[in-house]
């Protein structure tokens, strides 16, 4: 996930997708239900608040995740193979990579994808520095779409790393979908280590969406802002209220914005009617038991290797099926 340094480098977005985001900022206020695009979360704002997130007391995953990949780093190295590349997908800041670079002696290059490509370069310098014997080539492009892999990468055997639990903001066909995407990048037999959030006491799940700092709510609500900013929007953001709840049914933590009045708001030039309590869905992030998920990953061709966690976050290793 993009971080405060990496967007501060980012560079003005460009015409095709400032069309983007209107057309599906529209298309989302006209559905029924309301709904925004989560992946808009992270414009500079955006992108630092997030990071905050990450550092609350009560948002668990990147705390735990850390925890697991340090204290299990050399067991996850040895399911490595000889002069391997690992790739990482949406690589962000390297942080977590970077545990896995100081421990596994058989990776001979290090491959991050992100759409961020400013910062993909200056992480790399660094990383060259930091770890000299391996080779740093990064990649820009989106990494839940097929991407040109570096020359001097084409002969080794891939590892894949999907930290985060990013893969709890898609839908779970979207899930099988980039699965199967990386399963067909990495390669026959490639390992991917991925980290998945876990169904757990909705005591733990729902203080981590709505902490006592609101740090989430201002997250939730730049969505509003941004479109003010790059839209042209008048939203009044004191008339939104961040909304964050478990959905049994679903496995899902929901962030909605709700409309404390019935109000009119103009966007890219279009009106927009919201009644009192009417909500925008902004994101949703699904947990998963460490079966349903390895269930969802054998459906993409991945068989489980290995499981790590302490009860609230997994690290899973999981392998690519031949026929996968
Ligand atoms: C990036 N993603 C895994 C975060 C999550 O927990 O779903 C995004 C987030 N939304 C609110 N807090 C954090």
């Amino acid at each position: 996930m993009t971080t405060i340094a990496q967007t501060a480098l980012r560079a003005a977005p460009s015409i095709e997708f400032s069309h983007r985001f209107a057309a599906e900022v529209i298309a989302g206020l006209s559905a029924k239900p309301k709904q925004l695009p989560a992946k808009y979360f992270y414009d500079l704002a955006g992108s630092a608040l997030f990071e905050r997130i990450t550092q609350l007391p009560e948002y668990y995953p990147t705390r735990c995740e850390v925890a697991l990949l340090r204290d299990n780093a050399p067991a996850i190295a040895s399911l490595f193979p000889a002069n391997c590349a690992l790739f990482e997908f949406g690589a962000g800041s390297s942080k977590k990579a970077r545990i896995l670079l100081g421990a596994a002696a058989t990776i001979e290059a290090y491959v991050p994808v992100d759409i961020s490509g400013d910062f993909l370069q200056q992480d790399a310098s660094q990383l060259r520095r930091d770890f000299p014997h391996i080779a740093v080539h990064p990649v820009v492009a989106d990494f839940t779409r097929p991407f040109a892999v570096p020359a001097p990468i084409a002969g080794l055997p891939r590892v894949g790393f999907f930290p985060g639990s990013t893969i709890g903001n898609f839908e779970h066909h979207e899930a099988v979908e980039f699965l199967r995407h990386a399963g067909g990048a990495l390669g026959a037999g490639a390992v991917l280590v991925i980290g998945v959030d876990l169904i757990k006491d909705i005591a733990v799940m729902c203080p981590a969406y709505n902490d006592a700092e609101g740090v989430t709510a201002k997250f939730n609500l730049n969505l509003l802002a941004r479109i003010n900013r790059e839209l042209g929007g008048n939203f009044d953001l004191a008339a939104f209220e961040h909304h964050a709840c478990y959905n049994r049914a679903r496995n899902r933590i929901e962030m909605h914005l709700a409309s404390v009045k019935r109000q009119k708001v103009r966007v890219n030039g279009k009106t927009v009617n919201f009644r009192l309590g009417e909500t925008i869905h902004t994101e949703n992030s699904y947990k998963y038991t460490i079966e349903s998920f390895q269930a969802l990953a054998q459906g993409a061709g991945w068989s489980p290797l290995n499981v790590w966690s302490d009860g609230l976050f997994s690290v899973h290793a999981i392998r690519r099926t031949d026929n996968g």
